[in-house]
């Protein structure tokens, strides 16, 4: 197949101004009437070219005249008109199966119910239209259906319903707003709904409706609660008010992704959707309050302002995960917040970077567009926004941000119309900037100091060097703004933070008055995403952790000592000296009364066993397990007492409330009894017990599951039954069963996943329950699944293979586990390698997963 290159953009030669679609809907027949107005904009005589896909085309006319086979071209991908009028109409009739669609894109049924994902090309499976982003059409749909489905929505405001003969019925939905065909959604069926309301910063009220299963309306007032908080931050961080009368969210449980920006009708996954506290874990609250946010901040950076072409998607993924993160920061606290979104950059957004699938932030080119809502575009896309902020300053970067909306409300634009409005709004030559979005690989930073007593003064380099990566052998420099600050060697305030922009391959900054020799805390609140490297003594990174008022950085010095230790047991050269002292400084944070327990629960998370097969080259991830692992069970013992003392004092907050507060409770007691598996004697076996037992939130339910299959024997096996019994009617729960088993480290957890693959309850149709198992197991449980055997490969390659066969955008997913190959030690990485090459040579492989499975073996 042809690759897609942003270089051969060029605008569709015809604008269609309206478009009306009419469905009779019927599971397996369902018929779909497109009118277009449609008017050339483009040379005379050009084609009329339109995407289509499994579709069944019925006619097609134009002005009212049928055409015939001759005066048209239809292949497996597109419907074409070469003689065509400059101003017409066009009726298309098409037939699709919604039934039998299991790849979930398109028009697709789910729990009896109809209901679309559109984005990035699944229009072209509902009717042939120019499936791109860049035409915008306004949109009437009318939609009839038995009456069995009760509840008929699309895009806007509805216009008219009524019951129909033959027990059917109708609804006329109108969106005023022009909008790309990815944009569109349909959902048809029995739903209860959870309604309110929002008054708009200029008067008006919004009606909100929540749609969900029957019985379960409750849980989603968690998103709706969420939804009006963030209507109302974005009118105050960012101006922005919602435009419709009606904003609508349906939830639904198979779906390719966690939610859908469909205009003024999201649709979500209803694991992003629904919560309540025997059901939802903490996490689950913040991902949902996160993701509620992030399709509501499309409306804007998005929805009235889209991208011209695929290439653009950072332009709307990387801002609004921007604006999520800015606003999940003021809900639940900003160093928290910014050390979850780190650590959740570095697992997969850095690990993307270090190997054969590394992309720019704006590639340039593509076979399947769906490969690439990557955590490159989406993570680094936000990291990009955040350093414009950084180095602009607040002030500049609203402005140049209010510039953008104004400007460009209603257009399909591009990244360099986007910076244009920060180099307009600043004053400033943004020119090298750019790069960051055309470079990929992660740079690395390194920092080194002199320090001159009797002058007073530091001398600071900093210089910079990134990796080729495929497609990209030479590097140039890119503007890192590095936030730096100072402490004595009490750990006392020295010099307050300043951004130091790193433009060239080096800088030095020398700075007078420095009174006494500096520790220095540098990359403040992670300013840029780059690995940095600093000639440190570790006594220097004893006194940021103790006391370095920027909370990123105290849990980074941390983490680097951790890693330190742990990489160093691990090449076979332990510390135990240097592992005794990290323990006790652990145990000296732990005691700080000041402290909030959401930060000392991130504390006590050694770096994850992936955050450090990415520090060392070539990876051994059985060595690391075990390093880790003896760390683990050094501070368990060296705090036990400690800990079983903070989980006592953070029991029991009374009613259960997911706010920050509440959570950061649960995270700490969840996070001692973690850390108490790893020492596992009779006193913390039954305090483990004890905490699954009593649980009565789902966090601790899970955080007491979780670390009695680390204990592993009866306990767990009974726990794992219980859970089983208790919760084996609600699909969301019992994906965290499949989930916890398949993460679970100990020896025998492949043998458990491969017997789950066959479990009554397994259903790999379902993405949601597919990934929990095998995404669970590839991604987050690197000690079974590089088994010296090649056993853990051979299971993901088979299951890439299974579902590709229905589903290849899930498939397709889970390439990248393999796909890092080259990262590992020859022994392991020849096995993984070959796993790939037998997935890529399989008959009838999905152009997903052919993409994948190709760049990973170049
Ligand atoms: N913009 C949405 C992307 C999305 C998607 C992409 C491909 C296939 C299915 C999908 N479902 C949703 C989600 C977002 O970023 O908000
Ligand atoms: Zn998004």
């Amino acid at each position: 197949p042809q690759p897609i290159r942003l270089s051969d953009y060029r605008p569709f030669p015809f604008e269609i101004e309206t478009t009306h679609l009419s469905f009779q809907l019927e599971p397996s027949a369902t018929r779909v009437t497109a009118t277009l107005k449609v008017k050339r904009t483009g040379a005379a005589g050009e084609p009329l070219s339109l995407n289509g896909e499994r579709l069944k085309l019925i006619s097609v006319a134009i002005d009212g005249q049928a055409l015939s086979a001759n005066q048209y071209d239809l292949d497996d991908e597109r419907l074409t008109i070469d003689d065509v009028p400059d101003a017409f109409e066009l009726v298309t009739q098409v037939e699709i199966d919604p039934s039998a669609n299991k790849a979930l894109m398109g028009l697709y049924m789910s729990g009896g119910r109809f209901c679309t994902q559109c984005e990035a090309e699944g229009f072209r499976t509902i009717t042939f239209f120019p499936d791109r982003p860049d035409v915008l059409s306004r949109y009437t749909v009318r939609i009839e259906a038995d009456a069995a489905f009760e509840h008929l929505l699309s895009n806007g405001n509805l216009m008219d319903s009524g019951e129909l003969p033959d027990g059917r019925h109708f609804a006329v939905w109108n969106d005023p707003f022009p909008k790309p065909a990815y944009l569109f959604a349909l959902v048809a069926g029995r739903l209860d709904v959870l309604a309110d309301d929002f008054t708009t910063m200029s008067g008006r009220t919004v009606a909100l409706k929540v749609f969900v299963d029957p019985g379960q309306a409750s849980r989603a007032a968690y998103a709706l609660d969420a939804l009006k908080r963030s209507m109302k931050w974005d009118e105050e961080a960012f101006g922005r008010e919602y435009d419709l009368d009606l904003f609508m969210i349906v939830a639904v449980r198979d779906f390719n992704f966690g939610a859908m920006e469909n205009k003024g009708l999201n649709i979500f996954n209803s694991s992003l959707l629904l919560a309540e506290p025997e059901t939802a874990t903490d996490f689950d609250y913040e991902r949902i309050e996160s993701v509620v946010a992030h399709e509501y901040f499309h409306n804007w950076t998005g929805n009235r302002i889209t991208c011209r072409d695929w290439f653009q998607l950072c332009l709307k993924e990387g801002l609004t995960v921007f604006r999520d993160q800015s606003f999940s920061a003021d809900m639940r606290g900003e160093a928290v917040q910014r050390i979850k979104d780190v650590k959740a950059l570095r697992a997969r957004q850095f690990a993307e970077d270090a190997g054969p699938l590394a992309h720019p932030v704006r590639p340039s080119s593509y076979l399947k567009i769906d490969n690439f809502y990557t955590a490159t575009i989406y993570e680094k896309g936000a990291e990009i926004i955040r350093m414009l902020k950084t180095i602009l300053g607040a002030q500049a970067f609203r402005a140049g941000l209010d510039l953008y909306f104004e400007r460009h409300d209603g257009e399909a634009t591009t990244v360099e119309a986007f910076i244009a409005c920060f180099a307009e709004a600043s004053g400033r030559d943004l020119s090298s900037f750019f790069s960051w979005y055309e470079q990929a690989g992660t740079p690395s930073v390194s920092l080194t100091h002199a320090y001159d007593a009797a002058a007073q003064a530091l001398s600071i380099t900093l210089s910079q060097k990134t990796a080729p990566t495929s497609g990209q052998p030479v590097k140039t420099p890119l503007p890192i703004p590095v936030t730096i600050g100072l402490l004595s060697q009490d750990g006392e305030p020295l010099r307050y933070s300043e951004v130091v922009l790193l433009e060239g391959e080096s800088l030095t900054v020398c700075w007078e008055g420095v009174a006494e020799t500096p520790v220095i805390s540098a990359l403040r609140g992670f300013s840029a995403p780059v690995t940095l490297t600093t000639d440190a003594r570790p006594a220097d990174a004893y006194v940021l952790f103790a006391a370095d008022p920027d909370l990123f950085n105290r849990w980074e010095a941390g983490q680097t000592l951790a890693r330190g230790l742990i990489l160093s047991r691990a090449a076979g050269a332990p510390d135990e000296v240097g592992e005794e002292r990290y323990a006790q400084a652990l145990g000296q944070a732990l005691d700080d009364e000041a402290a909030d327990p959401a930060f000392k629960a991130l504390l006590l998370a050694l770096p994850s066993e992936g955050d450090l097969a990415l520090a060392v080259d070539p990876a051994d991830p059985a060595a690391i397990h075990e390093a880790r692992r003896l760390l683990r069970a050094r501070i368990a013992v060296h705090l036990g007492e400690q800990l079983g003392r903070i989980h006592g004092a953070m029991q029991s907050d009374g009613e259960f409330s997911p706010d920050a507060a509440s959570a950061g409770r649960r995270a700490l007691r969840n996070a001692c009894v973690d850390l108490l598996a790893a020492d596992p004697h009779a006193d913390n076996v039954q305090r483990i017990v004890g905490h699954f037992e009593s649980a009565s939130a789902l966090t601790d339910a899970m955080g007491g599951l979780s670390a009695l299959l680390a204990v592993g024997g009866e306990p767990c096996e009974t726990a794992l039954a219980a859970f089983h019994a208790k919760w084996r009617h609600e699909p969301l729960v019992l994906d965290k069963w499949f989930s916890v088993q398949a993460r679970d480290p100990s020896e025998g957890a492949l043998k458990r996943v491969l017997a789950l693959t066959e479990h009554a309850d397994f259903d790999a149709g379902n993405p949601n329950r597919f990934r929990a198992l095998v995404q669970g197991f590839a991604s987050a449980n690197p000690a079974r699944f590089h088994d010296p055997s090649g056993a853990g490969y051979r299971f993901l390659a088979d299951q890439i293979l299974a579902v590709d066969g229905f589903n290849p955008m899930t498939a397709a997913r889970l390439v990248e586990p393999l796909g890092s190959w080259r990262r590992y030690v020859p022994a392991l990485g020849d096995l993984m390698r070959r796993e790939l090459e037998r997935v890529k040579a399989a008959p009838g492989l999905s152009k997903n997963v052919l993409e994948l499975a190709g760049r990973a073996l170049d």
